[in-house]
């Protein structure tokens, strides 16, 4: 009979843009709910991964990254992500090994001062660099914030994930199992279902449409015969030039992100999917705070 009582907690992942937090969060869970691109800043909305053990329960947190806010969504982002470093039990600041210490993680660690909450310095994407590099890199970080652990992984390959998890069951406090062992995500599948089509069209519009595009879903409805869901989505975008960017000659590249959505979407929910999508131009939406909770910006 095992007597250790179960543990449980909230864990943040924080750190510059495209560091490799999704990856490493998706790895964990193993679905795809946070969502990968090589863009910065493609999750903007807090993401609950649950990974559960039979003695522990780790309840993962992906955070928007923290940055100098250059315009008011900059300021909301900012404001999510550090209250959410108070409420949680542990913190992983992720770094990315290839590219070293930069002046984003200064302005996270100023961040991280302000708090208590004690903290891990997770050394991401190990695979690409020769172990030497490493040390004087750690020593660096070291020498900025008292850290509770590092650890060195790659969270592409899977190298010394097992052991962060190890090292973070360690460090959690006693605790309930808050969600069912089967549940991997709280967030609505809406959402999900929104990022899904915001990351085909940040995939196939390359650099031509910014990441101030939103996706809102209309609808969500399973037919009543029950084999088909119907979606009605509308992307957002803030320019008529990016509205023609995102259409594309003849509807093409809106036709493309459709399709490759509804294939993601489809694996999601397990069903059937007649997507419908729209373009709509709505100037300056970054900037006006009243709309950020229709696009689902919640605190
Ligand atoms: P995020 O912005 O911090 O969420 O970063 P992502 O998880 O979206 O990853 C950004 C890019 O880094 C993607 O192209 C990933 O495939 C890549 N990446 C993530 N982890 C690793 C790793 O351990 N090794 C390597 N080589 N690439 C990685
Ligand atoms: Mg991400
Ligand atoms: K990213």
């Amino acid at each position: 009979m095992n007597n250790q009582a179960f543990k449980s907690g909230f864990v943040s992942i924080i750190g510059r843009p495209n560091v490799g937090k999704s990856t490493f969060l998706n790895r964990v869970i193993g679905q795809k709910i946070a969502i990968m691109s090589d863009k910065p800043q493609t999750t903007r909305n807090k993401i609950q991964g649950v990974y559960t053990e039979n003695d522990s329960q780790i309840i993962f947190i992906d955070t928007p990254g923290i940055h100098k806010p250059k315009h008011k969504l900059g300021d909301f982002m900012m404001k999510v992500a550090q209250n959410t470093l108070k409420e949680v039990d542990l913190v992983l600041f992720m770094i990315n090994a290839v590219e070293g210490y930069g002046r984003g993680d200064e302005f996270i660690i100023e961040r991280l001062k302000e708090t208590k909450t004690p903290v891990f310095l997770v050394v991401n994407k190990i695979d690409e660099v020769h172990p030497d590099e490493l040390f004087p890199l750690i020593d660096h970080y070291k020498s900025l914030f008292p850290f509770k652990q590092i650890i060195p992984i790659s969270a592409l390959q899977g190298n010394n994930v097992g052991t962060l998890l190890d090292l973070i069951k360690e460090f959690l406090p006693e605790g309930p199992q808050y969600y069912p062992a089967d549940q991997v995500t709280d967030h609505p599948e809406r959402f999900i279902v929104s990022e899904l089509i915001r990351e085909k069209v940040l995939h196939l519009t390359r650099e031509e449409v910014p990441h101030s595009i939103a996706v809102a879903i209309d609808s969500m409805k399973r037919r009543p015969n029950g084999d088909i869901i119907d979606v009605q989505a509308t992307i957002v975008v803030e320019r008529d030039s990016q509205k023609g960017i995102v259409i594309g000659k003849q509807g093409k590249v809106l036709k493309e992100v459709g399709q490759r959505a509804r294939v993601d979407i489809e694996a999601l929910l397990g069903s059937k999917v007649f997507l419908e999508l729209w373009v709509k131009v709505q100037k300056d939406w970054r900037n006006k705070q009243s709309q950020l909770r229709d696009f689902g910006f919640r605190e």
